[in-house]
C-alpha cells in the first residue's frame, strides 16, 4: 500500500471541481485518507514549492497556489502515485492524454487543476507538510 499528497489548487476549487477531481480518484479505486481545505499563504507555499525555487516560475506559481482556497489530500492505494498522476494527466494540459484531469480542465501549465506527489519520498514529504497522523484514517 503507497499514499500520495494530491491537491485541488485555487483554479480547481474556484471552477467547482473538487467533486469531480476526488470522483476521478474514487473510481479509479484509490482510497481518501485525509482531506482538508486551506487557503495558502505566499509563504506556506514557498516553502511547499522550494525545490522549483531557481527556476523562473516560481514567484508566479506560489502567488497562484496562495490566490484562493485549496483542498490538500491523501490518497491511498496500490501503486497510488503513478495511478494519481497517470490520471491528472501531463504538467501541461497542451500535451495531457485524453480522458485526463488536465487535458479536461486545465487552462494552461500552472493553472492546471490538480497536484500528484511525484516519487515515494514526495510523498512523504509533502503529506507531512500538510498532515499529521492524527488528521489520517
Ligand atoms: P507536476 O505537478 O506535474 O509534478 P512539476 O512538479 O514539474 O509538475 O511542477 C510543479 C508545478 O509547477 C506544476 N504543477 C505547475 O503548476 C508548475 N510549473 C511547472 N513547470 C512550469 C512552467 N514551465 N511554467 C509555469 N509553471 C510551471
Amino acid at each position: 500500500m503507497e499514499s500520495t499528497l494530491s491537491i485541488v489548487k485555487p483554479d480547481g476549487v474556484s471552477k467547482g471541481l473538487i467533486g469531480e477531481v476526488i470522483k476521478r480518484f474514487e473510481s479509479a479505486g484509490i482510497k481518501v485518507a485525509a482531506v482538508k481545505m486551506l487557503h495558502l499563504t505566499k509563504k506556506t507555499a514557498e516553502e511547499f514549492y522550494a525545490v522549483h525555487r531557481e527556476r523562473p516560475f516560481f514567484d508566479s506559481l506560489t502567488g497562484f497556489m496562495a490566490s484562493g482556497p485549496v483542498v490538500v489530500m491523501v490518497l491511498e492505494g496500490e501503486e497510488v502515485i503513478r495511478r494519481t498522476r497517470d490520471l491528472m494527466g501531463a504538467t501541461d494540459p497542451k500535451d495531457a492524454d485524453e480522458g485526463t484531469i488536465r487535458k479536461d480542465y486545465a487552462s494552461d501549465i500552472e493553472k492546471n487543476i490538480v497536484h500528484g506527489s511525484d516519487a515515494v519520498d514526495t510523498a512523504r514529504e509533502e503529506i507531512r507538510f500538510f498532515f499529521s497522523g492524527l488528521e489520517m484514517i
